[in-house]
């Protein structure tokens, strides 16, 4: 489903606010029709996680049921209605005025419900039931059995995920109801091309059956328009733009493209996004980004913040921008799920290159659970492919982080994945991410490498020396190996903020900004290494565990209240950022102060 908008022909209602909400720690709920209303509910803030607004559940993962009443305006009768989630970790089951309308398994990504038989003008009544619990075969997986193949140097935790963030729960980002018109546009999909004179931009059209489509794009003085008939919901039309504005990360030129739907010469659906035309290529041991090379210089993230958890909250989204901003930071990958809609359409604006990840984060192979979890891979790579591939941000897809494929089950599933995301997308470079280096077998199938790599933390700890000789070392393996670019996409160590040590010392900001400063010299001096993720952008929540004090994972270059530590200041040092950086690349003029990436 296309991102929900409103507009002359579509409706919105936003359901974000306080809602009730039950926690069945008995599972007792369905058998007792809560479906038709939680009884003795208490008030909750919707988007947010529910672990930190209620302190009693902090650890609780699940079911819970949320419910919110609201009034349909009569107006509303005519069309098909949907309840939109943007994201519900990690089960959900949905009811209107008691009729079931479907569920959705998985927590990071959109999915909608038809309510328009459900719903009726005046009162209504949404109830929905989140299990969030962590299980062997749910993706990410969590109370996964001990054995030495599926070793993961973090964990193990309480709770029992089988990675390193808290696993919030709750309804996390917006639900929205949608009043779209009979035959609506479904899906637009925007391939753009930089092959042959200007660019030619391919849109292809599913919905609409019966009618006919005008596309326009617009921008950078260009007013291009192209028709097509759509008698059984599909067309693909093609555009040729003479003398394009490119995007790319100095010049995020955006142009608007519409799709306009009419039947009988009577208009009755749009539909409007904003589109980079650019092209992204593996060339060897580069990457490209219409021809021209680029390097990477970012972070790992996480979508954490006091009380809301992992709520969607847009505020923070801003100030993140900025942080990265300020150290002059231009890529990020989404890790270890995919992020917002919203972050996703600031990255195209402010000409962030991003790595798109799944939630296939502590992936195992082991066969308890195994052709379910890989069913869910299959099943988020296809709904995270078709949220975001029209998004020039995106450069590269990352299908999994850090799976323990050193089982010999897991090259021929993770293969799967690969040749699925390029069958669905063959624009993009496709990767996943490994701490297992020149080990690590899949990157034999994937188009670039990206190494996880904690020397001088878990390995060679307080030896910042030997650290960057023994990443020297597994650089020019893998690279001598494989021949593919290699993206640094993680590294680094915790600092306890305020704790300093001189000489440094392990949980020192010293030893952190050191150690990252060491780390970077060693990536930036091999030019087949296109790009370095600094881990973490900021502090973040996690499970407790002996090695996470508080537990926190300290690895940010700020605090998790979005405070610089030394390492931050290193970092702007490092990447040359500018001063008096404008909020908003305002015209591509402006963009241009901002670093060319041509360095990290
Ligand atoms: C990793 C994981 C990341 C952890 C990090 C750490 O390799 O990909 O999720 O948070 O290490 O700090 O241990």
């Amino acid at each position: 489903m296309l991102y929900p908008k409103i507009n002359e022909y579509r409706e919105l209602m936003d359901l974000s606010g306080f809602w009730d909400f039950r926690a069945d720690p008995g599972d007792d709920g369905l058998a007792e029709g809560w479906a038709e209303g939680p009884p003795r509910c208490v008030p909750i803030a919707v988007p947010a996680s529910w672990n930190d607004q209620l302190p009693s559940l902090r650890d609780f993962l699940g079911p819970a049921w949320y419910a919110t009443r609201f009034e349909l305006p009569r107006a509303w009768h005519h069309g098909r209605l949907l309840v939109r989630f943007d994201s519900v970790n990690y089960l959900a089951e949905v009811w209107m005025n008691g009729k079931r309308l479907g569920s959705h398994e998985g927590g990071h990504l959109p999915f909608s419900f038809d309510a328009t038989e459900a719903a009726r003008a005046g009162a209504n009544l949404l109830v929905v039931r989140v299990d969030g619990r962590l299980a062997p075969d749910r993706v990410p997986p969590g109370g996964v059995p001990p054995s030495p193949l599926d070793a993961f140097p973090s964990g193990p935790f309480f709770p029992d995920g089988s990675f390193d963030f808290f696993p919030f729960c709750g309804i996390q980002r917006t639900v929205r109801l949608c009043l779209l018109p009979e035959g609506a546009i479904e899906r637009i999909e925007v391939e753009p091309s930089l092959a042959g004179p200007g660019a030619l931009v391919r849109v292809r059209i599913d919905g609409g059956a019966g009618s006919s489509a005008r596309v326009t794009l617009a921008g950078h003085g260009a007013e291009l328009a192209a028709q097509a008939d759509l008698p059984s919901g599909e067309a693909t039309v093609e555009l040729r733009v003479p003398g394009p504005a490119l995007w790319s990360c100095e010049t995020p030129n955006l142009y608007e493209l519409s799709v306009a739907l009419s039947r009988g010469g009577v208009p009755f659906d749009s539909y409007s996004l904003p589109v980079g035309l650019r092209d992204v290529a593996v060339d060897g041991e580069r990457l490209l980004v219409n021809g021209r090379p680029v390097r990477l210089k970012g972070f790992g993230r996480h979508e954490d913040f006091p009380v809301a958890g992992r709520g969607f909250l847009p505020p923070v989204i801003v100030r993140d921008y900025e942080l990265m901003r300020w150290v002059g930071a231009n890529s990020f990958r989404t890790t270890h799920y995919p992020y917002s809609e919203e972050m996703m359409d600031l990255a195209d604006r402010f000409g962030f290159l991003v790595i798109d990840e799944t939630p296939a984060v502590g992936l195992f192979f082991a066969e308890a659970g195994l052709t379910r979890r890989s069913e869910l891979c299959a099943a988020f790579t296809r709904e995270l492919i078709e949220r975001d591939r029209n998004h020039p941000c995106v450069v590269a897809w990352s299908l999994a982080n850090e799976p323990h494929s050193r089982r010999p089950e897991a090259l021929a599933r993770l293969r799967a994945l690969v040749d699925l995301a390029k069958s669905l997308d063959p624009s993009r470079p496709v990767t996943l991410a490994s701490y297992l280096g020149s080990g690590e077998e899949a990157f034999a199938f994937c188009d670039v490498v990206c190494l996880n790599r904690y020397f001088g933390w878990y390995e060679a700890g307080g030896r910042i020396e030997e650290a960057a000789g023994r990443l020297s070392e597994e650089l020019d393996t893998l690279h001598a190996k494989l021949s593919k670019p290699i993206i640094l996409t993680e590294f680094g160590a915790d600092a306890v903020p305020g704790f300093h040590a001189e000489p440094p010392e392990m949980f020192s900001e010293e030893y952190q900004a050191r150690l990252i400063e060491r780390l970077l010299e060693v990536a930036r001096s091999k030019p087949y290494v296109v790009g370095a993720h600094v881990w973490n952008l900021c502090d973040f929540k996690t499970g407790q565990a002996v090695h996470r004090a508080e537990g926190m994972n300290f690895k940010g270059v700020f605090t998790r209240d979005r405070r610089p530590k030394m390492a931050a200041h290193l970092l702007r040092r490092l990447w040359g950022a500018s001063e008096a950086r404008p909020s908003l690349p305002a015209t591509p003029d402006r963009r241009a102060e901002t670093p060319d990436g041509s360095a990290f």
